[in-house]
């Protein structure tokens, strides 16, 4: 998987939006997403318009803005499509089936009507990735399963890992990736590698969170797509950071595919 360019990755991505992914990838070249994780909602479709020539995907968290309005869905498609990056709603999906079928469909964000991509955790088992795959909504969706956390603290251990990428395996046609902090599935190029957890300029934050260097997750951990949330949301310029990371990260990615 490591050395395989994006546009050979491509053709044996069984998920539709791993494979829309790739191609956005390689045309736009940019392994960016943006943690767009901002309170308000003027200031996250600011961050999408600003940051979207920029970027693959962009992550949210819908549950921490403020304002939340139905309203704010269909500009922020729109921008979506003019700049051909994906949604991604970083729902972290962790509960049973029955539970899940409603979080991902109904409530106020109906997060299943716009977000091409979420979040899940297999600790529960594979209850959430049949509810997901049989949910009525986009056509084109795909899941990232956690599989390791880029936090100081956290429970997750090696095989519980493992486990969650078997899951992951069994289901090719729904789940686009895995969110992890290591190389660990290399004879498996359909899947994405989702790293969080990247930052130029510090290391951690002051509630657990740790940090890389984008030339260090690409390639020594194995990341295809990194997210950046605070290295570009707290920038001053939020439009040539998104540029910054993309450059950083595209010239790493095409290093280490060279090393073939
Ligand atoms: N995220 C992590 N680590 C994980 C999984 N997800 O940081 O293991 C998410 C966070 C946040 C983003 O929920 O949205 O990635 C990281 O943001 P930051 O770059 O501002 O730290």
């Amino acid at each position: 998987r490591l050395h395989l360019s994006f546009a050979e990755r491509a053709k044996v991505a069984k998920n539709p939006v791993a494979a829309q992914l790739f191609q956005i990838m390689a045309t736009k070249e940019t392994t960016l997403c943006l943690a767009a994780d901002v309170t308000d909602a003027t200031a996250l479709l600011n961050l999408a318009e600003q940051a979207g020539p920029h970027i693959c995907a962009l992550k949210t968290h819908i549950d921490i803005v403020d304002d939340f309005h139905r309203n704010l869905i269909t500009p922020l498609q729109e921008i979506a499509k003019r700049h051909n990056f994906v949604l991604f709603e970083d729902r972290k999906f962790c509960d049973i089936g029955k539970t899940i079928e409603l979080q991902y469909s109904k409530g106020m964000y109906k997060i299943s009507s716009w977000a091409q991509l979420v979040t899940a955790h297999a600790l529960l088992g594979k209850g959430v990735l049949d509810v997901i795959k049989k949910a009525e909504g986009l056509e084109k969706r795909g899941v990232f399963l956690l599989a390791e956390a880029s936090c100081s603290g956290t429970l997750i251990d090696a095989k519980y890992s493992k486990s969650t990428l078997k899951m992951a395996e069994e289901y090719p046609d729904l789940v686009t990736g895995i969110v992890c902090q290591s190389p660990m599935f290399l004879n498996n190029p359909g899947l994405i590698q989702l790293t969080p957890g990247v930052q130029i300029d510090i290391k951690a934050d002051d509630v657990d969170q740790q940090y890389n260097s984008p030339e260090s997750v690409v390639i020594e951990k194995g990341c295809d797509i990194a997210v950046v949330g605070r290295g570009i949301t707290k920038a001053a310029d939020t439009a040539v950071a998104a540029e910054k990371y993309k450059k950083i990260l595209w010239d790493a990615y095409l290093q280490r595919i060279k090393k073939n």
